[in-house]
């Protein structure tokens, strides 16, 4: 296993465009461990491949305290999604941001397990959101975007000014 470097916003690299994946191999399962492991020592409820600059349509996500229940989607479609519920968010790729974010209540998600096993998730309150939030990155949106012009240029100027003292 092995702990993966996560994009920075605003890296160009977090507005690409996920790709299918055609065959769940090995090397898929691979970078599931190595996602999981960067996900619970960041700690994240979340990460999307986009995210360790693997532009390939793989998601994970597990928001139990225990860090015992991972769920893994592969090739997630949205088939279905009712209500509307604002949720303050933050992303690993946009550390120290947090900000609210309207998004569907209830969501069902059709994709594909490690087995190539496909699947049906019906998911509501954190689980809906961050579903959501990490479809979204498999798009290539970070959850900034939606935010105004002006915050997104605040958080812009934020970061660059952390990572310049960083250096
Ligand atoms: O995409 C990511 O960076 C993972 C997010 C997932 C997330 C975003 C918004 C709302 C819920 C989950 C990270 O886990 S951000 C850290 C975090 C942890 C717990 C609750 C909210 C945010
Ligand atoms: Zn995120």
């Amino acid at each position: 296993m092995a702990k993966l470097n996560i994009l920075r916003y605003p890296d160009e690299r977090l507005y690409t465009r996920a790709k299918p994946i055609q065959q769940v191999d090995d090397s898929i399962r691979q970078l599931a461990a190595d996602m999981a492991e960067t996900m619970y020592a960041a700690p994240g409820i979340g990460l999307a491949a986009t995210q360790v600059d693997r532009h390939i349509q793989l998601l994970l996500i597990d928001i139990s305290e225990a860090q015992n229940d991972l769920h893994v989607l592969i090739n997630p479609k949205l088939i279905g999604s009712t209500g509307e519920v604002e949720r303050e968010e933050g992303c690993l790729s946009v550390p120290g941001i947090y900000d609210k974010v309207t998004r569907a209540e209830r969501v069902r998600v059709r994709a594909l397990d490690l087995n190539g096993k496909s699947f049906e998730l019906n998911a509501e309150g954190l689980l809906a959101v961050c579903v959501q939030h990490e479809m979204d990155h498999l798009l290539g949106k970070v959850f900034v975007q939606y935010l105004s012009t002006l915050k997104q240029n605040r958080i812009r100027t934020k970061l660059k000014k952390r990572l310049r003292e960083t250096m």
